[in-house]
């Protein structure tokens, strides 16, 4: 996966234009120069959701969005601060991040920093707000760790505790324990997972011994300590089953449901890597005695989908050379020429983001003329595998607008190729600027677009920009929005008061 990032600002960088590209339709005029208004243009931020809580975070993000900064993942390249809550540590909020030190020229701050910017509409001096990062977390570049998993055997509780642990259960671990009564371990997905509680952070927390930290820093040895389950079940947010994880912990030094876990994370892996395969699915299957693929393949209940994805396990893993991903787009363009030679087919996704691989391909097709673009999906899926391009079909649907969306499978002919997922979507003209947008993302550059267009009043979607839908006090629609007219991207960010953006330039 290409890493996530949201809204960058309003770089100058030059388009990387791409053979496939309809210069014609996509092409727009140049004019960016920053307006009033734009005076956080410089930041690229990433605002670290724990103990911030989500909403407040992306009240933080609009408002970064709206002053003309950037939102980005934290491992975007050009980010320039990481906002964290006043109550998060450095070590803390690198883990949670997933970077084992603090990229260089990147300043972690406390979130008071941004409400002093956002008070002040002008960017404030930092150095009352940074957070203190030890020597070793700084200036090692930035490596991410591949994954952190739960349990890190061998660093946490096992090494000998203290009879009585010094305890200091932050702000976090209550809104964590109070929002995530089922805490899913291994939800890899979903924004969320920061205010995920796991068995791992609660071992960290109570033995106040989180993988990367020395022994005793001075925070903890000022805080309060647990000796038994009372004193645990007295912590607010702490019920008693909570408690006597703590005091398993206190007393043997370990938590023994972790065991199982660590155990268990590499095959969750393998096995949600299936096409089709979740986290639940994954997990059932472990509990039903699974481990490998083969078990898989012999034993499991699989879905169509998910033995097509089996099918290709290996294919599907390894990311599709730009070179190649041009030659699936340019085969779905000239089939769709022998239907209609006004068709026109893009491929959006990371290959129009200008990505040198691509997890897939992502064509879209349209007719300019507004209305021959129908009944063309199936046409052009029947053409595509009776010359034998489609090897699989996972997904066909019509939405329940006009645009139809395929997800398969597909394979260039000659020695040596690899099977290769393929999306086709056929959209109506009308929809073709807010497709090509939307399809062209990244899914975090597109969160951030739908989350500055709440803020104007207005909503977006892959089919349009609408004005907001009419709502009574109870959030009951009372009217739909009215779409705007949108026949190009760059309609789409002038309604929405932006500067274009290329789109190697909504890469994060
Ligand atoms: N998209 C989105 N939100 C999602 C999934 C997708 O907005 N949850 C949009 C933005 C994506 C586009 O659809 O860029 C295509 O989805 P892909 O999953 O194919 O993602 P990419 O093409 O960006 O990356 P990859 O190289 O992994 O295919
Ligand atoms: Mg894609
Ligand atoms: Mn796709």
């Amino acid at each position: 996966m290409e890493p996530r990032g949201i809204l960058k600002a309003f770089p100058k960088r030059k388009k990387m234009r791409t053979d496939s590209d309809r210069s014609d339709l996509l092409k727009i005029p140049k004019k960016e120069e920053a307006e009033d208004g734009e005076w956080l243009s410089p930041l690229q931020v990433h605002v670290l959701p724990a103990s911030i809580g989500r909403a407040r975070a992306e009240i933080f993000e609009k408002q970064i969005i709206q002053h003309g900064g950037r939102v980005c993942s934290p491992h975007a390249p050009g980010i320039t601060h990481i906002v964290v809550d006043e109550t998060v540590d450095c070590e803390r909020a690198l883990r949670l991040l997933k970077l084992s030190h603090l990229p260089r020229g990147v300043q972690m701050v406390k979130s008071a920093w941004l409400s002093q910017c956002l008070q002040e509409q002008k960017l404030v001096d930092t150095a009352a707000f940074s957070i203190c990062i030890p020597d070793r977390y700084l200036d090692k570049a930035d490596i991410q760790l591949a994954s952190f998993q739960p349990g890190p055997s061998g660093t946490s509780a096992q090494s000998g505790l203290p009879s009585t642990t010094p305890f200091a259960p932050s702000q976090e671990l209550h809104s964590k324990l109070s929002t995530q009564p089922q805490p899913n371990y291994y939800n890899e997905d979903s924004d969320e997972e920061e205010v995920q509680i796991t068995p791992a952070d609660l071992e960290a927390l109570i033995t106040g011994q989180y993988p990367s930290t020395p022994e005793g820093d001075a925070e903890s040895s000022l805080a309060p300590t647990v000796s038994n389950k009372w004193e645990a079940c007295g912590i607010p947010g702490i019920g008693k089953r909570m408690a006597e994880k703590i005091m398993e912990i206190l007393e043997s030094g370990h938590l023994r449901k972790l065991d199982h876990i660590s155990d268990s994370v590499p095959v969750l892996e393998l096995f949600s890597n299936i096409w089709g395969v979740g986290s639940k699915t994954a997990q059932m299957w472990y509990q039903q005695g699974f481990r490998t693929l083969e078990d898989i393949q012999s034993r499991a209940t699989l879905t169509t989908q998910q033995a097509i994805g089996l099918k290709h396990y290996e294919d599907f893993l390894k990311r599709i050379p730009r070179e190649e991903a041009a030659e699936i787009e340019q085969t779905v363009r000239e089939t769709a020429c022998t239907l209609n030679p006004g068709l026109l087919s893009v491929a959006c996704g990371s290959y129009r983001r200008g990505k040198a691989t691509c997890g897939d391909v992502d064509v879209l097709v349209t007719h300019p003329d507004g209305h021959s673009h129908q009944g063309i999906f199936n046409q052009l899926l029947d053409t595509l595998r009776q010359q034998g391009f489609l090897t699989d079909d996972l997904v066909s649907q019509d939405d329940n607008g006009q645009q139809q969306k395929y997800l398969g499978v597909c394979q260039l002919p000659g020695p040596g190729r690899l099977h290769r997922r393929l999306d086709i979507i056929v959209v109506p003209y009308s929809e073709f600027a807010c497709a090509l947008l939307y399809f062209t993302g990244s899914a975090y550059f597109n969160r951030s677009m739908r989350a500055l267009a709440k803020t104007k009043g207005m909503s977006l979607s892959e089919h349009a920009l609408s004005t907001a839908v009419v709502r009574d006090g109870h959030g009951i629609k009372l009217g739909p929005g009215r779409a705007l007219s949108t026949p190009t991207e760059k309609d789409v960010f002038k309604l929405l008061g932006l500067p274009y953006r290329e789109p190697s330039e909504r890469d994060w």
